[in-house]
């Protein structure tokens, strides 16, 4: 089965049936909690409940200060890729080089994302979680 069907499953489940697009989009986030429905859908949670932020942690690696998270997932979609953008705005956003693997331990499968080069710890920053994926998967 395509992930789109998958994913339009999903949706048809959750958002009320006749909702607009602008809202059952998988960039979409109509609950506002900064967490869009692809993410919703990946993660399990329910894309109409706002249920908190990702909390995204500073690691020490060898002297150099690094952002990392990890995330349990209940579904997985080959292409997609996970990375770190910057703002010291929240107006413009910077990517930050990202490295994410999916790891399974038999029981779930989760996705570790760690930045690659040193962050800065200085001054108000703000990171977030960006998904790339190809449009055409949906
Ligand atoms: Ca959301």
């Amino acid at each position: 089965m395509a992930i789109s069907s998958v994913y339009e499953e999903w949706a048809q489940l959750l958002f009320a049936e006749g909702a607009s697009r602008s809202i059952t989009h998988p960039q979409s986030d109509p609950d506002g909690d900064t967490k869009s429905n692809i993410l919703e859908f990946l993660l399990g949670t329910d894309p109409l409940v706002a249920d908190g932020s990702i909390a995204v942690h500073i690691i020490d690696i060898n002297g150099q200060t690094n952002w990392y998270t990890k995330l349990d997932l209940i579904a997985w979609v080959n292409g997609i890729e996970f990375q770190f953008e910057t703002s010291s705005d929240l107006i413009e956003w910077n990517p930050v080089e990202s490295n994410f693997r999916l790891a399974d331990d038999g029981q779930r499968t989760s996705v570790e994302l760690m930045s690659l080069a040193p962050v800065s710890t200085e001054g108000a920053q703000y990171v977030r979680i960006k998904l790339k994926y190809s449009a055409n998967q949906f």
